[in-house]
């Protein structure tokens, strides 16, 4: 007896080991531990999911991308989806990596336009166009995997999204100076103060314009040397100018690094002739190398930098006065620049409806004209007081004006954006009848 019941433990023992990691093993599979549904009850069935309509992966479509989808659960009704798109790298093939820590969206809709990413450049059809050159007809381009699964009213989602692969392209932004004219194939002397317009364009945008902007201003001798390496053009030292063949000798990637960049700012289309950057209190003598970069919707960046376009080379001289040309009541049309010295005396005007009428320009230094105004009678013609002047400073180009009889003067005056004034003044007499 006292040898049976002692083996009669053990036999229990080892008999009840395999069934027992059998329910933990039912346990782990079924995931539900306690909760484990009573006999008898259907496990919930997960739902299924295709995509019906989306771009192909064998050509490239646009960065907006349109793609539907829709799920079917066998035992209820599917609540939502969720979603990711994948940035598949420059091999363009979807590798574990690519999802990896990539967020799922929840959407309630069955379709949707996706602005993707397009961020590789040299999209190879463009590439292999040698008759392309300009940034207008380049494009970024990157594929993507989109995954889409749909969730029951359990919470259950389809344990194989439905995906598809496409590649899209962008067209790149381009940049262009604008307000001032840049016309000089060597550096731009300008005035201590430098101001200017932009338009990015982006051609493939809803709005035809990109998101966002960023330029690169670097005096010459904070240059790169390696920039010059093999280019037969000499390292510049302080305040020196290059002229445009030289400066398209140079590496662009080496003279715009990466740190030499503005952080992005919100481009906002202005109307011509706004001003977006204005440069003041540039130190007379230094010499620039001005670079602007645009941003599209899919984050693709102007890659190049053309001179006078979205590059500017400018030399700070200072001292520029704009040039006003006033065409008298005789029709004589004469040039003037800096303070009025001496009068133009017009002698005896028969007509005492006395016209004058003028244009200013500062384009010779990328300056820009703010206004004019001018002033009849003054006590002195060549030192008005403030308070003598007509009008305030406007953008009017001529004045019609009745005298009476006897000696009078007319003075105008322009200005341009860094306050270099230039003023032209005459004398004239009205006889009396
Ligand atoms: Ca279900
Ligand atoms: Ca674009």
């Amino acid at each position: 007896m006292r040898h049976s019941y002692a083996f009669r433990p053990l036999l229990r023992r080892i008999q009840a080991t395999p069934i027992l990691s059998m329910i933990v093993l039912l346990a782990v599979l079924s995931g539900c531990g306690e909760d484990s549904p009573p006999p008898g009850f259907l496990p919930n069935t997960p739902p299924d999911t295709r995509i019906v309509s989306g771009p192909r992966d064998d050509v490239p479509v646009s960065y907006l991308t349109e793609i539907a989808w829709l799920g079917n659960d066998p035992d209820g009704p599917v609540v939502s989806y969720r979603w990711r798109i994948s940035d598949n790298g420059p091999d363009g093939q979807l590798d574990p990596a690519d999802t990896l820590g990539l967020p799922w969206h929840t959407t309630t809709r069955t379709d949707s336009i996706f602005a993707t990413s397009a961020e590789l450049d040299s999209f190879p059809p463009d590439v292999d166009n040698p008759l392309i050159t300009d940034p207008i007809d380049f494009r970024n381009w990157q594929t993507h995997s989109f995954f889409v699964s749909a969730v029951d009213r359990d919470g259950t989602a389809d344990p194989t999204p439905a995906r598809i692969d496409f590649t899209v392209t962008t067209l790149l932004p381009r940049v262009e100076i604008d307000v001032i004219q840049l016309t000089r194939d060597t550096c731009q002397p300008t005035n201590t103060t430098l101001a200017f317009g932009m338009k990015i364009e982006d051609d493939d945008d809803p709005d035809g314009v990109g998101q966002a902007y960023r330029t690169a201003m670097i005096a010459v001798e904070d240059l790169d040397p390696a920039a010059f390496e093999g280019s037969g053009v000499p390292v510049p030292s302080a305040g020196a100018c290059l002229s445009r063949a030289e400066y398209e000798q140079l590496d662009p990637s080496l003279l715009f690094p990466e740190s030499v960049w503005s952080p992005w700012s919100d481009y906002v289309e202005t109307d011509y002739p706004e001003i977006d950057l204005t440069l003041a209190d540039l130190p007379p003598g230094s010499s620039w190398f001005l670079a602007i970069q645009g941003r599209d919707r899919a984050g693709a960046v102007t890659p190049t930098f053309v001179w006078n376009r979205n590059f500017l080379h400018f030399h700070v001289d200072g001292g520029f006065l704009p040039t006003l040309e006033v065409t008298d009541p005789t029709g004589v049309t004469r040039s003037f620049q800096g303070a009025a010295s001496p009068v133009v005396d017009l002698g005896f005007l028969t007509d005492p409806q006395v016209v004058f009428s003028w244009h200013a320009s500062g384009a010779d230094y990328a300056g820009l004209i703010i206004g004019y105004r001018w002033a009849f009678d003054p006590a002195d013609p060549l030192e008005v007081d403030e308070s003598e002047w007509a009008v305030p400073w406007i953008d009017i180009v001529d004045l019609s004006e009745s005298f009476p009889p006897g000696a009078h003067s007319v003075v105008i005056t322009t200005q341009d954006n860094s306050g270099q004034v230039s003023t032209a003044a005459y004398r004239f007499e009205i006889p009396a009848d």
